[in-house]
Parts: C-alpha cells; structure tokens; sequence
C-alpha cells in the first residue's frame, strides 16, 4: 500500500490538469450508502426495487411511492463532506485539479469548496415545478409529506437524472472536454456501471490513469494504477 501511495503521490506531483471522476462510493465515508456495496441501498428491502423506483416510469406512475423512498434514502442535507471531498476542493485551490466530474447528487462536493463540478446525475439541491419551471430548495422536498406541489399545482421534480433519462448535454460536454484534457485521471468509488456516465472516462488518453476503489472493476487492467482500498485512507495520505 505504501509503495502505491508513493507512486500516486509522484504521478499527482508531475501533473498540472488533473481531473476526477467519481461516483457514490466517494460519499460512503460522509454516512451515504451506496447502491452496490454489500451495504449499499441494492442490498437492503424495501416495497419494490430502487433501480425500478429510481426511474422515469415509476416517478410518473406510483409518485407517492418514489417520494416516500427519496425522502427516506436520498436526503443528502444532514450529511458533511468528509476527507475525499475536501482534498479534492484543496488541489483545485492550488491549481492542480482542473475539474470534479461525479455521478453522485449528493452536492458533497461544492459543500466542500469544489467549484468545477460536472454533476452527470444533477442534484437533490436542485427541483424544479414540471408545470412552472419555479426553482424548490431541497429543504422543500425533503421537509414535505406528500407529493411536493408547487403553488401552480404543479409537481416539484429532483433535478436528478432517473433511469431512462438523458444526461444534460451541456454537462455532458464539459465533462468530456475536461476529461479530453486532462493530464491524469483520477477515478474513485464508482463500479462502473452506470451508463452512459462511465463511458466518459474512455475520453481519456493520457498514461495517468489511477483507479481508487473499494471493490475491482472491469477497468481495472486499463488503469495505470490501481488501488483496491478506501478513498479516505488514501486521501488522508495525501
Ligand atoms: P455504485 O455502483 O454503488 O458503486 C460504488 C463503488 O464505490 C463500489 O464499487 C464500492 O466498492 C466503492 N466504494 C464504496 N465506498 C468506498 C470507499 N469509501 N472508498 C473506495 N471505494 C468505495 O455507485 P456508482 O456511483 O458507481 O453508481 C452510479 C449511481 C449511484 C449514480 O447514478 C449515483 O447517482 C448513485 N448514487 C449516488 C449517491 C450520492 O449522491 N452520494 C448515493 C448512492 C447512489
């Protein structure tokens, strides 16, 4: 573990336009479960599954439902950026970090200072009325019984990109410019799963090519390094 953390250390001191992609494992450590983890949501019971209650259909169709899961699991509010989020924020500071591209909806990262975030996934502190487009606050989703309504009558939607749901294009080309241009890729605590999102990372082509993360992935043996452990051990080293 060591020798990798040198060598990490080392690829991060000889670059100058690094970028990270990331996804919720990133969070686990602030107190938010993941999806695929053994701990994470996928794992646990509940009425329906949450792939089926995190898409477009059932949002449309059992709309009582989808609230009562997204209050319950998605209220990222009461949670604080932990050592990953804030290290990150600093080497954007300093320069070395040109941008934060993450599939996480949490706003972790801006909370901690970060200021280029792609967010692919969008984010529970941004909701907007389906009828009106009138902006909500996630302290009004969250802080509601029912169905959030907006004062036209209208439902109040997460900005939160469900299954089959685009991405935001304008998000999309960001991040893929910023990936395009990066001098190293650091990629942490995401499975890789989750498309299109993680095709992005193909935009790199660069020899930096770091994966941090708890559990393998399929790209492992494309990364340059890879570290099969947690993000705030490694972090913290740094
Ligand atoms: P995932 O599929 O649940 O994978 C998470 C990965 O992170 C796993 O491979 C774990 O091994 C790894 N991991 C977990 N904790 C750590 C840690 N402390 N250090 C290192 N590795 C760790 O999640 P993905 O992000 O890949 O999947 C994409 C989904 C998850 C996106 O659509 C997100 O919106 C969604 N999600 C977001 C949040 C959030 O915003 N915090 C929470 C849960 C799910």
């Amino acid at each position: 573990m060591d020798e990798k953390i040198n060598q990490l250390k080392d690829l991060i001191n000889e670059s100058n336009n690094i970028v990270f992609f990331g996804g919720a494992g990133v969070s686990t450590e602030s107190g938010i479960p993941d999806f695929r983890s053994k701990d994470g949501l996928y794992n646990q019971k509940y009425k329906y599954p949450p792939e089926l209650i995190l898409s477009h259909t059932f949002f449309m169709a059992k709309t009582k439902d989808f609230y009562d899961f997204y209050r319950d699991k998605m209220n990222s509010l009461k949670y604080e950026p932990n050592t990953t989020h804030i290290k990150l924020a600093e080497m954007e500071k300093e320069g070395k970090l040109k941008a934060v591209v993450t599939q996480n909806i949490d706003g972790l990262h801006q909370k901690a200072g970060s200021k280029n975030v792609f967010e692919l996934h969008g984010s529970v502190l941004r909701n907007y009325c389906m009828k009106c487009k009138k902006f909500y606050d996630a302290e009004y989703i969250f802080n509601s019984n029912d169905i959030p309504k907006c004062e036209c009558g209208g439902i109040v939607k997460p900005d939160v990109v469900l299954y089959e749901e685009g991405l935001n294009e304008d998000t999309i080309e960001g991040a893929i410019s910023a990936i395009e241009n990066a001098d190293m890729l650091i990629i942490g605590g995401t499975s890789l799963t989750v498309y299109p999102a993680s095709g992005l990372i193909n935009y790199y082509k660069g020899n930096k090519l770091v994966l941090i993360n708890r559990d393998e992935t399929n790209y492992d043996k494309r990364a340059n390094l890879v570290i099969n452990d947690s993000l705030g051990k490694v972090f913290s080293e740094l």
